[in-house]
């Protein structure tokens, strides 16, 4: 109750600040790290198999690799794979994301099956899927209004808190999958399958290649209040995997300086110094 009560005094100040600025607009970025568990593609900021760090949660659909505390559900495995696979992160425990789907429409396996789902680049584990079967549009909704009711009644302070991180892996990614963002039931912002392939030169459907099977990551300000994440898909199928959460109140490690930034800055260092001998 005393949750709710903060959340809806902050609304006010989200509209406000939307109207105010036109810089909140979240943003969006491709590229992830090696998964540690065999799934691929994870964050940069944690791994399925290092996951649990203060204010981070990871929805890698495998039991192995379950919160403790968190029950799971297997209502919408694929025959089979009850002893490995779950939705982990939902619906039941205190902090549980609520997920809604059609279960004819969603499923949780390992590997691919041809006309079902193809396992995302590199996945040898559980992963989940979007199916319209084969007509109409298929939805699925990760609801993370309790997850955020919850911690904001454990912090119990004046702190907004809010989501201020979403990545997941996208396996072979369909111009007709969509993923979009809420807030409160409004659009805060939305990637579909045309726009990242476009963006990255990828084939509609590649099953191996990098530039259709991609670690995904949104950044929101604390204003744009993302609580909903919708994966539709309009064909077979939307394919996904370790949908990590980042909270506000995180610590965001400093990341090392990979080989392409290092390269950059040789080529910077490399210009000065051409500069000068001038
Ligand atoms: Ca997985
Ligand atoms: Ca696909």
């Amino acid at each position: 109750m005393k949750a709710l009560s903060i959340l809806s005094k902050a609304l006010p100040l989200t509209v406000a600040l939307a109207f105010a600025s036109t810089t909140q607009a979240a943003t969006i970025s491709f590229g992830g790290v090696t998964a540690n568990d065999g799934s691929g593609l994870t964050s940069s900021y944690i791994d399925p198999l290092t996951g649990g760090q203060a204010d981070y949660f990871i929805e890698s659909f495998d039991q192995a690799t379950n919160f403790s505390g968190l029950p799971g559900s297997i209502a919408y495995n694929d025959p089979g794979f009850d002893q490995e696979c779950s939705v982990n992160s939902a619906n039941g425990g205190p902090a549980g994301v609520t997920v809604t789907a059609n279960a004819s429409e969603v499923g949780i396996r390992k590997g691919s099956v041809a006309n079902v789902a193809a396992a995302p680049a590199g996945d040898t584990t559980c992963f989940g899927y979007l199916t319209n079967n084969g007509s109409g549009v298929a939805t699925t909704v990760f609801d993370y209004s309790a997850l955020l009711s919850y911690y904001t009644t454990l912090y119990s302070s004046n702190t907004l808190l809010g989501i201020t991180y979403l990545g997941f892996y996208w396996g072979s990614v369909d111009t007709y999958n969509d993923f979009e963002f809420y807030s409160d039931g409004n659009l805060v912002t939305s990637i579909t399958g045309s726009q990242l392939l476009s963006a990255l030169g990828g084939q509609s459907g590649n099953q191996t290649s990098s530039k259709s099977n991609v670690y995904v990551n949104i950044d929101f300000s604390i204003a744009e209040q993302f609580d909903t994440l919708v994966i539709k898909t309009s064909g077979i199928a939307g394919e996904f995997d370790n949908i990590v959460v980042g909270l506000s109140t995180r610590e965001i490690p400093v990341p090392a300086p990979t080989g392409l930034a290092l390269f950059a800055f040789g080529l910077i260092a490399l210009g000065l110094r051409s500069r000068l001998k001038k």
